[in-house]
Formats: C-alpha cells, sequence, structure tokens
C-alpha cells in the first residue's frame, strides 16, 4: 500500500494541469468516430469515456460516472481501476437487497461489448474511489487509470461535481454520500 500525501486544491489544479498537458501528448491517435481496427489490440485504445465526472466528497468515499464507450471491433472487460485521489478504487453495481440498494463489487469486472457505450452513473454501475487521500471539491480534476483484462490502462480525467441523490448503501453499511 502506498501512502498518498493530501492534494490541496491549488496542488491538486497544477497537477491536473501537468495531466492535461502528458494527456495531450499522448492522445494523438483518438479519433472520435473514427474507427480504427488495428489500434485494437490493446483494449485501452478502442475505449474512450465520454462526459466523466467525480462526485463532490470531503472525505471518505465517492465514484467516477461516464459513459464508457467501446469503439472497437472486439469486446473488452474492465477489470480494475487505480487513482492518487483515493487509497482504493473498486468497479461497483448496484442491486437490490431487502428493499434497499446496496453496492458491491463486480465480480469478473464490466464487459464492454463491441460498439456500445456502458453507463457508470448514480444508483448503478460505477467506479468506487475508497479512503480519499483529501477532499474533492467541485472545480477539481481527478484522474482514474481504468484497466482492461488485457492489461492496458486508459488514464481518465474527470471534473469534480456536486451531486445530491442516489445514495447508495455500501453492503457492510457505509453510506456513500
Ligand atoms: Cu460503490
Amino acid at each position: 500500500m502506498q501512502r498518498h500525501a493530501a492534494i490541496t486544491p491549488a496542488l491538486g489544479a497544477a497537477l491536473a494541469a501537468l495531466l492535461l498537458l502528458s494527456g495531450c501528448a499522448g492522445a494523438a491517435g483518438a479519433a472520435p468516430g473514427g474507427a480504427a481496427p488495428t489500434a485494437a489490440a490493446e483494449a485501452a485504445a478502442s475505449v474512450t469515456v465520454e462526459e466523466a465526472w467525480v462526485k463532490a466528497a470531503d472525505d471518505g468515499m465517492t465514484a467516477l460516472f461516464g459513459n464508457v464507450v467501446n469503439g472497437g471491433a472486439a469486446d473488452v472487460t474492465l477489470v480494475g481501476a487505480s487513482t492518487d485521489a483515493a487509497e482504493t478504487a473498486e468497479l461497483h453495481e448496484t442491486v437490490e437487497s431487502d428493499g434497499t440498494m446496496q453496492m458491491r463489487q463486480k465480480e469478473g469486472g464490466f464487459e464492454l461489448p463491441a460498439g456500445e457505450a456502458f453507463a457508470l452513473e448514480p444508483g448503478a454501475n460505477h467506479v468506487m474511489l475508497m479512503g480519499l487521500t483529501g477532499p474533492a471539491q467541485a472545480g477539481d480534476e481527478v484522474t482514474v487509470t481504468l484497466e482492461f483484462s488485457d492489461g492496458s490502462t486508459l488514464d481518465v480525467t474527470a471534473p469534480v461535481k456536486d451531486y445530491a441523490g442516489a445514495n447508495e448503501q455500501y453492503d457492510d453499511g457505509h453510506e456513500a454520500h
């Protein structure tokens, strides 16, 4: 386990700027709508995340949402996630149990069918960020690394937004605000 220093808003913004710069340099191949079958060797190369966002939270846990689009010709499987903004990140599904909505780790990860979009949204599937290393406040950006079954990874930089609603219960009884 790594310890991460708390990220102040100012430092967070500086880090985000650095990440944006490096992201631009590395994203030359991501042409929206222009399918590039030869790039499908790596799962991450065929996946984009549209309208990504992270729910604002002072501490504890929050989640990454968005539309995960598999623009490739092959099905891919999202198997894990990590971020400097939290101690752990997990792929969660939300299920109804005893009349309440409970979230839990998704066995086997999220299957992303070729050519389809997979929604991560409050009250449904999401990437859970647990043990925030600092406050995630509206206006900040959080970068989450998604990992696919072939070992390839995709960095997603998402703005933090205020959101009220869909307070699922974690299945150990903790509430995800
Ligand atoms: Cu969750």
